[in-house]
């Protein structure tokens, strides 16, 4: 029997994500959780080292699935009509965390920054020499996609993470798609669709200033 927390492919996750984008160029919150609940899988999958990342990442996507288990589900169909639905009934805290601490903005704007790094890693990965450490490939994406937005405290923790990750072909075989070169090409596959179709990107900006930077 398929086990809901070990069985994890890549491919399926990636999938979900190219299911974001409806012919309207909406990106549709349901599979868009999906795919990250997938990317969770994987996290637990890492160690117990990754537990507070896939911990906060749950907790996220709690927060926008009980939006779409609320009154309002409607209005949280797609990222596009929660963002107009958020922004006109003033429920977004723009400055600090106050009156709406949890808004879905707020919320997805972090999970999309989070994607932003996935996606420099998985072209690092894809593009890089064999020995290549998955340690330093995980660094640079993080400095450059969320370092910024993390305090010291999470970047130092986030850093003694990175150095607990298997080597290159070993993390390309923890995806589950077959050998790291049939890794590797799927990942080239994909990589055009991720870059296009970065779910969230047409409509929030990764440095929109949405509430304090962490
Ligand atoms: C393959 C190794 C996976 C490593 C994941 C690399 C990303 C590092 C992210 C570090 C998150 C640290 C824990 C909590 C951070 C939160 O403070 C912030 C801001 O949220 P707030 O506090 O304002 O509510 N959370 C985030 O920035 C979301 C981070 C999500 C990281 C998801 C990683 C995706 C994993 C995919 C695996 C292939």
């Amino acid at each position: 029997m398929a086990d809901v927390d070990t069985d994890f492919n890549l491919k399926v996750v990636l999938v979900n994500f190219k299911q974001c984008l409806s012919e309207k160029e909406e990106v549709l919150m349901d599979p868009y959780l999906t795919g990250w609940k997938g990317l969770i899988k994987f996290l637990n999958n890492l160690g117990a080292v990754f537990a507070f990342i896939s911990k906060d990442v749950l907790t996220k996507v709690q927060i926008m699935e009980k939006f779409r288990n609320s009154e309002q589900k409607e209005n949280y169909f797609s990222l596009q009509s929660m963002v107009k639905y958020e922004i006109s009934n003033n429920l977004v805290d723009f400055q600090k965390r106050a009156d709406h601490p949890d808004s879905g903005c707020r919320t997805i704007l972090r999970l999309h920054r989070a994607l932003h790094w996935l996606q420099l890693f998985l072209d690092g990965l894809r593009t890089s020499q064999e020995d290549s450490k998955t340690s330093s490939l995980c660094t640079d994406s993080y400095n450059i996609a969320l370092a910024t937005y993390h305090p010291w405290l999470i970047r130092k923790a986030v850093t003694v993470a990175f150095c607990t990750l298997p080597s290159r072909n070993a993390f390309l075989e923890t995806m589950n798609v077959g050998t790291p070169e049939e890794a590797v090409e799927m990942l080239s596959d994909a990589m055009p669709f991720i870059g296009q179709g970065h779910p969230a990107r047409k409509c929030l900006k990764p440095d929109l200033n949405l509430g304090p930077p962490v």
